[in-house]
Parts: C-alpha cells; structure tokens; sequence
C-alpha cells in the first residue's frame, strides 16, 4: 500500500465536514475549526451536530434497523464489511493522511498500526461472526416427545459509539465493525479532537454499499453538544464507549434514564515490572515503547516502572540515556515521537511536570518542552521525562497523566512489586518481564488488570478479551465478547 508523502494534501483541506445521517451528507449550521498539533494551523471546520440532528440520526439508525439491511443474511452483511475493508485499504494513503493531519502522529505509526487496524477489525469481526455458533439443548417433557432449546443471536438495536482522540480510526472501527457484524445499525462519534479518519469512514460505508442509516455519523464534543445528546437518547439501545473514567462515568449516568447497556474502555495508570532475571535489552527496548509510543498517548502506556533492586540504577540511566535520545517531529521528519494530540492537553501533562517537582520528583529528563525555531513551535510537542523519587500517594503516581512519562521505583521482592502494581484504583493492563517462566505466569495472574503481558507490549489478537477493571472499564471487548455485547441471545423452544 502507498505510504503519503509531504504532497499528498490532507482530504479536507479548506473543506467543512459534514455529518453522514440516512446515506446523506450533512452539513450542519455551527462549526468548530479542526487545528494541526503539528503547528496550530486550521485544518478544516467540522460540523457541530446539535440534539436535533443527533435525533435525525438515531431516527434513521432505527428506520434501517427494518429496512434491507435488517434482511441482510449473516454471510451477505460480513460480505460488506469486508468490501469496507478492501476499499479502506484502497484509499490507505489519504486515510494516514487524514490521521497524521488531526494527530501528528509519526507516519510509522499511522502506517503500521492505526489504519491497517482499521481495516483489520472490519475483517476480523467478519469471519468472528460468521464462525459463531449457537447454543442448542434438548430436554425431557411429561407426555415423552421432548423440545428442543436453541438461541439465535439478533442484534440489540441503534449503536452509540464514542470515540476518543489517541487512535481515533483504529479504536471508532474496534466497536463499529463488531456492531455491523452483529446486525447493529450505529451513530458513531469520534472525537471533536480527530474527526478526519471517521469522515473518510463515512464516505468508504458509501462507497461498499452499506445500506442508507446503517451507519451514521456525527461530530462535536461531549457535554452540552452531539456527545450527550447521543448517549441520553432514548432510542439508543446500546453505547459502546473509550474514553476517560471521569467520562464514562458522566455518560452512565444520562443513560441511566433509558436503561442502556454500556461497555466502557476507560483510562489506566499502568505497571511495568522488570525483574533482575528479565533479558535487559527486551526489557529497555519494550519499556522505552510502553511509555512513550504515541507521545505516551495510549491507554495502556506504562506510567509506573517498577524495577527489581539489583538492576535498578543501570537500567534506569540506559532509560534515560534513550529517552534522550528520542528524536521528536512532524509525522513526515522520520521522527520517534510527535507531538501530543493539543496544546490544551499538553498544558496538562505540563502541570504534572511542575507537580512532580512540587512532590519532590527528581526530573531525569526532559521535563519541558523542545524548542525548534520555526512553525513546530506553534505546535503540541513535549519531552518524553523520567522522574524518580516520588512516594507512592504522590498524584504523580497515582493519577492518569496520558502524556510521554513514567516514574521509576525500584522494589526489593516480588510480593512488594505485586503489591505496587496493584495500589491503584486503575485496572488496564501490566507488562512484565522476566525469563523465570513461574513467576511470570504466578505474578500475571495476581495483576489485578484486564490485560497482563510478558515479555511484550501492545501485542494483540482480536480474539482475546480487551478491558479494564477497577476505574478502568465495564465489560470486555475482543473476539465473543464484542459478539456477545452487540447481540441480543433469543432462546427458541421449539416442543416436538
Ligand atoms: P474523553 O473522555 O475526554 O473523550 C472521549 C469521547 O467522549 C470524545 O468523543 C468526547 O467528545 C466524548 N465525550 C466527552 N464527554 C462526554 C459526555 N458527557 N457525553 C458523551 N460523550 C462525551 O477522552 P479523550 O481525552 O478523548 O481520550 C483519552 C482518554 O481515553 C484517556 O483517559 C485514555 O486512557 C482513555 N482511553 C482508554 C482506552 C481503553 O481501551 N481503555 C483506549 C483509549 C483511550
Ligand atoms: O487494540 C485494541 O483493540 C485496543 N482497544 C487498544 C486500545 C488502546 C488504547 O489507547
């Protein structure tokens, strides 16, 4: 597939996005500028979708819900979705555009990771769904001729799924694609941050042939816009959520009302543990990735690194000397990092700087931000930084900063890296490492997270079972559990 180059222009340049409701694009009458956190430039305006455009959409979710679509037969729908696939795969290059426009992103990791993802969930969630089977149970009756139990699985009805700003294309298909496969129809809502992949989204349903209001999409923010009109409508049966903790916890209570089932990918505040035994190289070069990949904008970054005593100073100072070395950019400079998603978020992740600093960190590197002398300066970019010294209860340590920096602390056993790892009121994901086989299998199984890696991070099959504990989540995604959350199980008695 053909990677962008400088000359490739992003698809929405001086364009207004529109909202796609009933297979008819929408421009809506408010809009909001999308910025470049590459150099602050406008990108485009987006439609700002109010309550009644949001209730078109529903409106039309429902009304496809008993059109074609729902006539579809299992195997014809999973045809279309891979039809969406192939044809995102057609048009790779101004999908990465468009990421690496509303992102920053580097290209590496727009072209490796975030839009062939996308186009692999359509795919995966295809053949997932044609290979479920159903449960079937035959029983006795009085008079002797017995009946037979089986289960179909029909869909639940009109889908919210709503999108956050990290890997926008990448986590809006994870829950879209399970929805179709499922029979769903869906309004989805990527964030006000990174509208781009999604509005590309809309055209590629168009172009595969995906029945009018199946899949509707419409932009704007959370509170008092498109968000919580979508999650408190009363037609929306189902809301598939990733987002903050403190999100989720406001969309669970507009859905209350209305009684919708939820699943909710929330924030993490990660553990890595490195045991003296681990391989050191792996354990650097996967550590330097789980904490600073995507400018450290991934929910499962490891923001808390934990290191077994003995090797504590040697692997930190190699680290840091890395960490240092780490070249920051615009997406087409061959960077390692780009820049966080805004300069809003970056005053954030700024403010814990200062506070690690305020609860007696040491600041090992980085700490600020680069200065280039010319447009990046406009720009979203921040040092990756390492801190050490903070006490376990320092906000530091205990809060979610989702920005390119860990604090390191060494621990003298495995019972106390097990303890430190779980004193949190998080529950995403861990990594460890380790080449003692017991122990990683004794220490994984006591993470008290959705996800534990050895010897890895970010390594995925779809099939597994993705989510959080604790503020973490609600429920899990991945392979039949995404199948079993878009679904509804009908139980058929049938007396022979
Ligand atoms: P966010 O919660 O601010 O926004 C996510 C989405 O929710 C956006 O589309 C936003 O417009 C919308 N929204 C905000 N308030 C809303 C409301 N009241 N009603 C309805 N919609 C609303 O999150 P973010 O800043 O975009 O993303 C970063 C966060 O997401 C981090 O906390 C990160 O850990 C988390 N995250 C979790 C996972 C996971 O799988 N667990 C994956 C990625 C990101
Ligand atoms: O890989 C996935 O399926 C997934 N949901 C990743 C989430 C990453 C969080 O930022």
């Amino acid at each position: 597939m053909r990677l962008p180059t400088p000359a490739d222009p992003y698809p929405f340049a001086g364009t207004q996005l529109p909202c796609l409701i009933g297979g008819e694009f929408i421009r809506a009458a408010k809009s909001f500028p999308n910025t470049s956190p590459v150099n602050g430039a406008e990108l485009c305006a987006v439609s700002e979708a109010d309550a009644a455009l949001v209730d078109r959409a529903v409106q039309a979710a429902r009304t496809a819900l008993r059109g074609p679509w729902g006539r579809l037969s299992l195997p014809e729908r999973c045809a279309l979705l891979r039809k969406v696939a192939d044809r995102i795969e057609q048009r790779f290059a101004q999908f990465v555009s468009a990421e690496i426009a509303d992102t920053g992103k580097t290209l590496r990791e727009a072209s490796s990771l975030d839009i062939p993802r996308g186009a692999a969930n359509f795919r995966a969630y295809a053949d997932l769904a044609l290979a479920r089977s159903s449960e079937c149970f035959e029983m006795g009756t009085p008079d002797g001729r017995g009946a037979l139990n089986y289960s179909v699985h029909k869909p639940v009805g009109v889908v919210a799924v709503i999108a956050p700003w990290n890997l926008p294309f990448l986590l809006l298909t994870w829950k879209v694609a399970p929805a179709l496969a499922c029979g769903n129809t869906v309004v989805a809502k990527p964030s006000e941050e990174t509208p781009s992949s999604a509005a590309l989204l809309a055209e590629v349903m168009q172009e595969a042939g995906v029945p009018p209001g199946v899949f509707n999409l419409v932009h704007g923010f959370g509170p008092g816009s498109a968000g919580e009109a979508l999650v408190s409508h009363p037609d929306v049966n189902a809301i598939a959520f990733t987002g903050e903790s403190a999100t989720g916890s406001a969309i669970m209570k507009s859905a209350a009302d209305s009684v919708k089932a939820l699943s909710f990918e929330l924030g993490g505040k990660n553990a890595a543990l490195v045991f003296a035994d681990a391989d050191l190289e792996a354990a650097l070069a996967g550590t330097m990735r789980s904490v600073f990949s995507n400018c450290g904008q991934v929910c499962l970054c490891s923001e808390r690194v934990y290191v077994e005593r003995p090797i504590f100073e040697r692997f930190v100072e190699a680290l840091v000397e890395r960490a240092r070395r780490l070249k920051i950019g615009g997406p087409f400079e061959q960077a390692d990092m780009g820049p966080l998603i805004s300069r809003a978020h970056r005053e954030k992740v700024l403010s814990y700087y200062r506070l690690a600093r305020a609860e007696h960190g040491e600041i090992l590197c980085g700490g600020g931000v680069p200065s280039f002398g010319d447009e990046r300066d406009r720009g979203a970019f921040i040092e990756p930084t390492i801190v050490r010294g903070l006490a376990e209860d320092a906000r530091c340590v205990r809060e979610e900063i989702f920005g390119p920096v860990c604090h390191v602390a060494p621990f003298d056993s495995e019972e106390q890296a097990v303890h430190m790892a779980n004193d949190t009121r998080y529950g995403l994901a861990a990594a460890i490492w380790t080449s003692n086989l017991q122990r990683a299998h004794r220490v994984a199984r006591q993470m008290e997270t959705g996800i534990a890696w050895v010897n890895d991070w970010f390594l995925r099959d779809l099939r597994t079972p993705f989510g959080g504990v604790k503020l973490s989540g609600i429920g899990r995604e991945g392979g039949a559990h995404s199948l079993a959350f878009f679904s509804e199980p009908q139980n058929i008695c049938v007396k022979l």
